[in-house]
């Protein structure tokens, strides 16, 4: 029997996380690293590709970095098959790249939606198909999707980012039906709260050196009472990105400090 502890190692895997030049698509990438992978990264900006490999060398990781656009479908493709000749298949994906826009709905043009819907969305079912071939063939296979809080709850100026996040998790939910029985997982992680770029806004001080609002009410709903760190997601994706989950399909384990069991803190 094996031991525990080698169910977690991801020696000889290939994984490819989109969106992995920086917050949360690095530190989850820096993860697999740590735990044996081959590490292979996109962006659409080639400075943030050129940026993340030297973030990556900085931590002793050699990556591989490819400039794609996750929406396009022809980039995508060409670019899985010249990471295959140049890497190997992928044996893990991480559909990471997305983005929100924070905008009152009614106040929300159609092209503003689409465009959300998009890229986390559309992304990763584009990045999913283009690597479940390989997948299918090995008879082997870890698809994981970057959900959301919004993949649950709502709130105000973020319709578009929940239909895509509730989208997600039922995507997710599917691929784990489809393609379970070609011994592959499909997971989703549905961080809570967490300090990187993306909620950069949420967090600025006030002109008076308060904390924002925003800032304040999450600290209030979350029984951990701070902000998640993307370090804090490492050990969940390396659980789902190896043989130690491989009973685990179709889940999104929310790494949240506990917003979704809170009713949030009782007034004074
Ligand atoms: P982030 O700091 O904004 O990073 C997102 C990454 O995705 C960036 O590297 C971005 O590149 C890339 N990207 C965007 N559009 C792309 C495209 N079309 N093709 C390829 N790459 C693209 O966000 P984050 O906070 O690390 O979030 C990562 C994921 O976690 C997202 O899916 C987000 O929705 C999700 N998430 C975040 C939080 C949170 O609290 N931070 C919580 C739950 C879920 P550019 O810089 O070039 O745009
Ligand atoms: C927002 C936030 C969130 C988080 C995250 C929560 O404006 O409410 O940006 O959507 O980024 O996805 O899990």
């Amino acid at each position: 029997m094996k031991s525990v502890a080698s169910t977690f190692d991801l020696t000889g895997k290939i994984a490819l996380v989109t969106g992995g030049s920086y917050g949360i698509g690095f530190a989850l990438a820096t993860a697999f690293a740590r735990a044996g992978a081959t590490i292979v990264f996109n962006d659409i900006r080639p400075d943030l590709v050129e940026a993340g490999l030297e973030a990556y060398a900085k931590e002793g990781i050699k990556a591989h970095g490819y400039v794609f656009d996750v929406t396009d479908e022809g980039q995508v493709a060409a670019s899985i098959a010249k990471i295959e000749k140049e890497v190997g298949a992928v044996d893990i994906l991480v559909n990471n790249a997305g983005i929100i826009k924070r905008i009152p709905m009614h106040e929300m043009t159609a092209a503003e939606f689409r465009q959300v819907i998009d890229i986390d969305l559309n992304g990763p079912f584009i990045m999913a198909k283009a690597v479940l071939p390989a997948m299918m063939k090995k008879k082997a296979g870890k698809i994981i999707n970057i959900c959301s809080m919004m993949s649950e709850l709502g709130r105000e100026t973020v319709s578009a980012y929940a239909a895509a996040k509730g989208g997600l998790k039922m995507l997710t939910r599917n691929i784990a039906s489809e393609y379970g029985e070609y011994n592959i997982q499909c997971n989703g992680i549905g961080p809570g709260y967490i300090a990187t770029p993306q909620t950069a806004p949420l967090r600025e001080k006030q002109s008076d050196g308060s904390r924002h609002p925003f800032d304040s009410f999450i600290i209030a709903k979350t029984p951990a009472a701070r902000w998640g760190t993307p370090e804090d997601l490492m050990g969940p994706a390396v659980f789902l990105a190896s043989s130690a989950s491989d009973f685990v399909n179709g889940h999104v384990l929310y790494v949240d400090g506990g917003i979704l069991a809170y009713i949030g803190k009782q007034p004074k």
